[in-house]
């Protein structure tokens, strides 16, 4: 935004829990809306922004409707995990066309936001940086069929790892990961390589494939972001340096290129770009990504509903990393499936598993953990 103050206009600004980089990040946009999250916060930001005539709302509901404001054009839903669901729903139903940052909406009930995206004529533009890449590569290529793709993984911070040395991972350990700076849920998805799994899921749905057509590939220095192989065996894939403003760009520029002042990726400088199967016999995580989307119906619902109280657990120093798959794993075991979910049965399971991991967390203990 700031690079390109010229072509964009900053509607809405929404933060669940961090009230001074939205005040900071509104004082600077002049935003007409700004919605804060969490409740408690509102009087803190409604204070500060009173001097520059900014509306300020608060709560999950207002962070839901104010997607439908008639002068939104594009709506950039980086909320993380399953509470992005519905504010995408709103948003696609109110004809905003989409810049997909939270993968979890797609996990989740990718039928549904599919489905919906088409009725509504709305565009779902992947910020993911490997779906970006694929997004990319496929310009131009809308009559050309897809034999596969290909998804590129760093590995994350425990690549090469086995599981005696998972056994005692800390939180800590977890949290640093090599290429990427992000927020602590997707980075220790990311150590797990259950963040792999869910872009497995996600492309699926950006891209309408089947499961055999989605391969990934660990490749540690993260310059190629994901590839496409045509059925005439070609490959496209989209390289540069590590760094989200280029995807988050891409989605609004769309289907144009802006200029952007990142650095350039040197292939002299850098020349060495590696590839590695994923060891999913570790990372049980991606195998179990893999087993529920074959599965299909609610499989992925409760994968990733499961998967953020792991998370949870885990940041808490509650269970152990290698916990975090057999809680997942006990979860998808005794959860109901459903086949054909409706969007009120992936609300259900997204609360019932929540629960359930709970349950299994406080009985079970010694096994989880
Ligand atoms: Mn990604």
């Amino acid at each position: 935004m700031r690079t390109h103050r010229d072509k964009f206009e900053v509607e809405v600004l929404t933060a669940q829990d961090n009230a001074e980089l939205l005040i900071k990040q509104a004082v600077e946009f002049k935003p007409n809306v700004v919605v804060i999250g969490n409740q408690e916060l509102y009087h803190k930001v409604a204070d500060a922004l009173e001097p520059f005539d900014i509306k300020v709302y608060c709560g999950a509901g207002s962070v839901a409707s104010v997607v439908e404001m008639e002068s939104i054009d594009i709506v950039l839903t980086a909320i993380v995990g399953y509470a992005g669901l519905i504010p995408t729903i709103r948003a696609i139903k109110a004809g905003k066309h989409i810049a997909l940052a939270n993968k979890e909406t797609l996990v989740v009930a990718g039928d549904l936001v599919t489905q919906l995206a088409e009725q509504f004529k709305v565009f779902i533009i992947p910020v993911d940086s490997e779906h970006s890449a694929i997004f990319q590569c496929l310009a131009g290529e809308e009559f050309n069929k897809i034999e596969k793709i290909i998804l590129t993984a760093s590995g994350g911070p425990f690549r090469g790892k086995d599981v005696n040395y998972l056994k005692t991972v800390t939180k800590e350990q977890a949290l640093k990961h090599p290429k990427w700076n992000m927020g602590a849920k997707i980075t220790i998805d990311s150590a797990t390589l259950m963040n792999k799994g869910l872009e497995v899921i996600e492309a699926k749905w950006l891209f309408n494939l089947s499961p055999e057509q989605i391969e990934v590939v660990v490749h540690p220095q993260s310059v190629i972001h994901s590839m496409v192989q045509f059925q005439d065996g070609s490959i496209k894939a989209q390289l540069g340096l590590p760094d989200m403003k280029l995807p988050i760009q891409y989605a609004l520029s769309y289907p144009h290129r802006l200029h952007s002042p990142l650095p350039r990726y040197d292939f002299v400088a850098h020349g060495e770009l590696t590839f590695e199967k994923p060891d999913m016999h570790t990372f049980r995580n991606l195998a179990l990504a893999y087993h529920a989307m074959n599965k299909g119906g609610n499989t992925p619902c409760v994968l990733n509903a499961a998967n953020e109280i792991a998370v949870q657990y885990f940041l808490e120093n509650k269970i152990s990393f290698l916990g975090i798959s057999d809680l997942i794993e006990r979860c998808i075991e005794k959860q109901t499936y459903i086949a054909h979910p409706t969007l009120d049965d992936y609300i259900a399971t997204d609360k019932e598993t929540r629960a359930l991991a709970r349950n299994l967390y406080s009985n079970i203990k010694s096994y989880i953990t």
